[in-house]
């Protein structure tokens, strides 16, 4: 034994006995079995994917659908990556029961989809198209055949195009409530889950603020302020007609990507700042949803520019709501400083860790702070992370497989920091992976995947990621293994 091998294992007889096999054989290692470490869920958690209609269905002229904002915005020249529209998608119009049956194979518990609103009124009001109702109760059928529970968001984005004005004009806030009590009607006997809209911010400020998202404008300030209003307002009349039209019990919510404030550190001082942060920034919507008003800073801020409000409309927005549903993908990190707001958002280095987009941060905490903050602000019956997940550049090796080892790190740690909050009481009850499979990532087009299965998009083939198998197992032991 040299000198410095003594130092460094001692003269044990068991180093002796390892160094003597050292170069000869792989010595017996006397661990046993290792156990899993697991950080177990509550009893009862709903674990879920999230789909939505525009992004998977295709078949965007079949059965009498009408068109979408999106379908004009895709085929305009310039406004998606490559041109790319969701014309066909993922086929899942026609391959619905290939679907279901990933999510069974998953084992999974409920599946969060949204309908397509000009499917039943092609011209998003008045005439009603009854093979489009159909269509919806036949893949709500199929779940229910596999015991898969139905989440039904009712608009994610696909604004007929046939509304004039879209989201400009007050009037398709009262059409989304015809709407809403239309499909409640049909659907309420199969359904106990429903979401009104999805991502407020998403289909106001960057469909006509920013131009990102159909119809693709760039309005000033005030005009964008009246349509965070009268979105805001559809989501309330479309709870109050959602609850007129379903049986006692039927859970009413909405799906909403409310910034997130993760406190810089865990100090009294920082966390108090995270909430003040989460109750300004997200005034325009969830705040207002939450409290039935706009808040002093957000009407101070928007001076002139502040929505114009009818009598009545704030109650109608303050419904009460059985649950809501964050989707979280990223984080934003606040220290309390001494300015009036109490708040500073910390600027985020280049070198910053994200997944295949941009926007994509990765900061796990964003899971328990985003439950966190919202329960203390406001203490709602329950909460669902309605979506949750990451794009990365996935392919099929040669082996058939998709090797994510990128996604199950993302899904880990950001599960790790949900599993906190239920373990700290917290009220989330389920949670919801965005997406099932690869679709029609808006902008983006098909360059972007969030699936657990991988699509082909020359023969609209699914194949299991790696992922979906880590997620199988998840689910089966309730807990992030
Ligand atoms: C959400 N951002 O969209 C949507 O609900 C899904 O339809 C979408 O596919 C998913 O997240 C992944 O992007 C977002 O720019 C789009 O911060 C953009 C942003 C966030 C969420």
């Amino acid at each position: 034994m040299s000198d410095m091998t003594r130092r460094l294992f001692g003269k044990t007889a068991a180093a002796t006995a390892a160094l003597a096999y050292a170069g000869t054989a792989v010595p017996k290692l006397a661990f046993g079995k290792p156990k899993p470490r697991l950080l177990p869920f509550p009893r009862g958690f709903i674990w879920g994917c999230a789909t939505a209609a525009y992004q998977i269905e295709g078949a965007t002229e079949v059965d009498g659908r009408g068109p979408s904002i999106w379908d004009t915005f895709s085929h305009t020249q310039g406004k998606t990556n490559h041109g790319d529209t969701g014309d066909i998608a993922d086929d899942s119009y026609h391959l619905y029961k290939e679907d279901v049956a990933s999510l069974k194979a998953l084992g999974v518990h409920a599946y969060r989809m949204s309908i397509s609103w000009s499917r039943i009124f092609p011209e998003g009001k008045g005439r009603v198209n009854p093979k489009g109702i159909d269509h919806y109760k036949r893949v709500i059928d199929e779940l229910l055949a596999h015991h898969i529970r139905p989440f039904i968001t009712l608009f994610h984005w696909d604004l007929p195009q046939g509304l004039a004005g879209g989201w400009q004009s007050r009037d398709t806030a009262l059409a989304f409530a015809d709407y809403a009590a239309f499909v409640a009607k049909q659907l309420g006997d199969r359904v106990g889950h429903f979401m009104t809209t999805n991502e407020f911010t998403c289909f106001t400020d960057l469909s006509y603020g920013n131009g990102q998202f159909a119809p693709g404008l760039k309005l000033p300030p005030g005009q964008v302020n009246q349509i965070r209003h009268h979105a805001i307002l559809a989501h309330g009349l479309g709870v109050q007609a959602i609850r007129a039209n379903t049986p006692q019990g039927t859970a009413v919510g909405l799906a909403e990507n409310a910034h997130v404030y993760v406190p810089v550190a865990e100090t009294a001082e920082d966390i108090a700042a995270t909430q003040r942060a989460t109750r300004d920034r997200n005034a325009p919507f969830l705040t207002a949803v939450m409290e039935g008003k706009y808040i002093d800073s957000y009407l101070q801020q928007a001076g002139a520019d502040a929505p114009k409000v009818q009598p009545g409309d704030m109650l109608a927005i303050g419904s009460p709501l059985d649950f809501v549903g964050l989707n979280i993908y990223t984080p934003d990190y606040v220290s309390a400083d001494q300015s009036t707001k109490g708040y500073r958002v910390e600027a985020v280095p280049k070198s910053y860790p994200r997944m295949d987009q941009p926007w994509l941060l990765v900061g796990p905490e964003c899971m328990y702070w985003g439950v966190r903050n919202v329960c203390d602000l406001w203490n709602p019956k329950g909460i669902y992370i309605t979506e949750n997940g990451c794009s990365c550049d996935d392919a099929v090796t040669d082996d058939g497989q998709v090797h994510d080892t990128d996604r199950i790190m993302y899904l880990r740690n950001h599960l790790t920091h949900l599993q906190r909050a239920t373990s700290e009481g917290y009220a989330v009850k389920g949670y919801f992976h965005w997406s099932l499979l690869d679709n029609f990532e808006w902008a983006d087009g098909y360059s972007k995947r969030f699936g657990l299965y991988h699509v082909d998009y020359q023969t609209r083939k699914r194949t299991p990621k790696l992922s979906a198998y880590w997620y199988r197992k998840l689910i089966e032991y309730n807990a992030v293994v």
